[in-house]
């Protein structure tokens, strides 16, 4: 009988297309590029995508069921559109969001005392030669951190830091029952109160450039800023000159606004630590992620449900 194809646009975990293989006839082309796809490949039911689904390629896809995005963030995908055309949008929450806390941790110790550059020094036989390392001017004694977004994730980075011992408060839309770290209605008013900013919301319009000029005077002189959610969420301008001007006094980011593209600006600034997207990046991590990817597929034309599907697209699939 006819295998049901599910079409994979672009790279993806070697593992997605290992699991579906066992199911489905895996279609493969370079792109999400509408032009790539040929009239044999207009009954594909399912995409596997972990970056970029635009609305163009769901068009030419009359058979599209479900879109079954490799991330927790589906910012990359044309999530309206899709909700419009009736078509669900899965993605990998939970399976990532321990790992990504960790990173969050590492990335923060790692601006404040400058780690990466002080292995550096040892690396270069500066130690011996040079004499220690300068003493680093930031730590996180004694510094308040407020999260931007307390989700999953920032839950999670929230339980970690408690056992820093830093106070913690946050801001999101809706204050969350039952936490006793104080809410901030208003991100400005969040980074007015802390010295600590760590973002981790979400990529939409919402969000887009809301840690802005404004943001990091207020977070002021001896601020850092994290950024683990998106890099679309920050200034990225203001940001560059709010460290080069010591408005704030440092930052750390594993997101850019225009990835892999890191501004040279960035990269010649000596109070950033920065990381090429890495927080979910262990093998471990990727392949559980992986494994909800082809589950969610495999999971709606076995019981006509997604097993995580966005908010968005609560679809369950029609009796064909
Ligand atoms: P989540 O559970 O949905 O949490 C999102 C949080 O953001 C919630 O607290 C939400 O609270 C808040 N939020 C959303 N829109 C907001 C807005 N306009 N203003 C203020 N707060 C807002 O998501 P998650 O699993 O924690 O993941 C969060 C994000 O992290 C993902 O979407 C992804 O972009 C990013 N991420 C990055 C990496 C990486 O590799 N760097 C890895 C995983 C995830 P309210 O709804 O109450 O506002
Ligand atoms: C992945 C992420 O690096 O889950 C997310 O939202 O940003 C990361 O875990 C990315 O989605 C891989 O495509």
């Amino acid at each position: 009988m006819h295998r049901t194809r599910v079409l994979v646009p672009g790279k993806i975990n070697q593992r997605v297309i290992d699991r579906l293989a066992d199911a489905f006839e895996v279609v493969r082309i370079e792109s999400a590029d509408p032009v790539l796809v040929t009239p044999d490949m207009r009954d594909v039911k399912a995409v596997a995508v972990a970056g970029r689904l635009p609305g163009a390629l769901m068009d030419v896809l009359p058979q599209l069921e479900i879109i079954a995005n490799f991330g927790v963030g589906y910012d990359g995908v044309e999530v309206a559109r899709a909700a419009a055309k009736g078509i669900t949008v899965s993605n990998t929450p939970d399976v990532l969001t321990e790992e990504v806390a960790d990173t969050a941790i590492g990335l923060l110790l790692n601006t404040l005392r400058q780690l990466p550059r002080a292995e550096e020094y040892l690396r270069q036989g500066r130690w011996s030669r040079d004499g220690a390392f300068p003493l680093s001017p930031l730590s996180l004694r004694g510094r308040s951190v407020g999260l931007y977004g307390l989700g999953r994730i920032g839950l999670s980075i929230a339980r970690r830091l408690e056992a820093f011992g830093v106070s913690i408060a946050y801001h999101t839309r809706s204050p969350r029952e039952g936490l006793s770290y104080v809410y901030h209605p208003t991100l400005t008013g969040l980074a007015a109160a802390v010295d600590t900013l760590v973002v981790i919301v979400p990529g939409t319009e919402a969000t887009r450039r809301t840690v802005n000029a404004e943001v990091l005077a207020a977070l002021g002189g001896n601020g850092v800023l994290i950024n683990v959610g998106r890099g679309s969420t920050v200034d990225e301008p203001a940001l560059i000159a709010a460290l080069q001007g010591g408005v704030i006094a440092g930052a750390g980011l594993d997101v850019f606004e225009n990835e892999p593209q890191v501004p040279d600006a960035l990269m010649a600034l000596p109070n950033v630590s920065l990381l090429p997207h890495v927080a979910s990046a262990s093998v471990v991590t990727r392949n559980a992620m992986a494994d909800l990817v082809a589950d969610n597929i495999a999971a709606w034309f076995a019981t006509g449900k997604a097993l995580t599907p966005v908010p968005e697209t609560p679809f369950t699939r029609r009796a064909v």
